[in-house]
């Protein structure tokens, strides 16, 4: 392909008119970008300005107007905590187009976001204090969203962190056998069944906690580190802001930060909870919802850790299952390799339990 073609196949990733609605000529630079699994995100760049566009997935958010609304509702809150001097991060921004609306396409499936310049996102954490960073960042954007009134959020996916819904998807999918897959996870399936106690314990526990403003999603990727110090500037992916539990959002940052490994790794014997990221982790969410968190809350992030490692196997597990209809993947099982890889870390936080909860005493 000559570098003149090549150039246009890249441009042509997204439509000059879409490109024109928020400023940028047809031979603006068009890539795409991030590791996310269920959105198309591309950078767009020129020599003085960059753009985030995100093509959203409408078969998993159907309505892409309640995602900005809702986006929208929490930038509005996140700024006038920053006027306050109450959020010392910086804010994930919807950007409108020209014409001031903030959806795009023919299918009004594509929005916009302001980049956010000197910060990067990572994979895999290396260091306890990228640990900590990450756990304050998350920490203080639900600080910064306690007084949000959570149900005015729209549920964008309902039944998102429901643990018997997860389970009752894992049955379906077990029984449908569709890809014909079954038997080359059945020992694995029967271990994920065998939790379903957790089920009740869960339920239980939720009863007596306050319903929060979640992100739901924490992990690793969705918040952005500075270039030159590693301090966490911004918490971003609200896509699943909805009411829910804190307990959640601890576990999904355990499972994605805990493990010297990524979430898909081809090294299962290598992926385990580092006990001083998991330590990490604790501090520094604990220290972003200082003065907030309720005593219940604190104990309640323990079975968050064990359930958002169960839970994310579970529907990894069911997905493969399904023949890889809903995360992206990028090779044969891949699927299967992420959910054996939340089951090993599920297994390792039941072997570390005696050393680990009493650090959220
Ligand atoms: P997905 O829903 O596909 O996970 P994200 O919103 O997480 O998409 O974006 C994917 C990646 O793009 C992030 O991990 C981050 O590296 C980068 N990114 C997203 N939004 C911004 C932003 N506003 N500024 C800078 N980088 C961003
Ligand atoms: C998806 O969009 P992304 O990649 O940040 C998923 C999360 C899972 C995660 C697993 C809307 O997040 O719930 O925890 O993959 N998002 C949705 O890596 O289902
Ligand atoms: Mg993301």
């Amino acid at each position: 392909m000559s570098v003149e073609s090549a150039a246009a196949a890249v441009s042509s990733l997204l439509p000059a008119d879409v490109l024109a609605a928020y400023q940028f000529s047809p031979d603006a630079s068009v890539r795409l970008f991030g590791n996310g699994h269920i959105n198309r995100t591309y950078l767009i760049e020129n020599s003085t300005q960059k753009l985030i566009l995100q093509q959203i997935n409408t078969q998993i958010f159907p309505s892409p107007q309640q995602l900005v609304d809702n986006a929208l509702r929490i930038e509005q809150h996140l700024e006038q905590k920053q006027a306050q001097g109450q959020y010392p991060l910086q804010i994930l921004r919807q950007q409108p187009r020209q014409d001031g609306g903030y959806l795009s396409g023919e299918q009004a499936d594509l929005r916009a976001l302001a980049f956010i310049d000197g910060g990067r996102s990572i994979e895999v954490v290396d260091t306890a204090e990228q640990a900590f960073a990450a756990a304050l960042t998350f920490g203080q954007f639900a600080a910064a969203l306690a007084d949000f009134p959570a149900d005015e959020l729209h549920t964008v996916i309902p039944d998102f962190h429901n643990l018997a819904f997860r389970f009752r998807q894992l049955d379906e999918a077990a029984s449908q056998n569709k890809a014909g897959r079954l038997s080359g996870c059945q020992d694995l399936l029967n271990y994920c069944l065998s939790q379903r106690t957790l089920v009740a314990e869960l339920e239980a526990v939720c009863a007596e906690l306050p319903r929060r403003v979640c992100h739901n999603d924490t992990k690793i990727n969705n918040m952005l580190y500075s270039d030159a110090e590693g301090r966490g500037i911004a918490a971003i992916d609200l896509d699943t802001c909805m009411p829910g539990y804190w307990l959640f959002d601890f576990g999904d940052m355990v499972r994605t930060c805990c493990s010297p490994e990524p979430e898909d790794s081809l090294n299962p014997a290598a992926v385990r909870i580092r006990p001083e990221i998991f330590t990490a982790l604790a501090q520094g969410y604990l220290q972003g919802l200082a003065g907030i968190i309720t005593p219940a809350e604190r104990q309640s992030l323990w079975l968050g850790a064990k359930v958002m490692c169960l839970m994310i196997g579970i529907r990894f597990l069911a997905d493969h299952l399904n023949g890889d209809c809903y995360f992206a993947v990028h090779r044969p099982n891949h699927n299967l390799q992420r959910a054996e890889n939340q089951l090993r870390l599920y297994l390792d936080l039941l072997a570390q339990q005696a050393q680990l909860q009493p650090l959220l005493k």
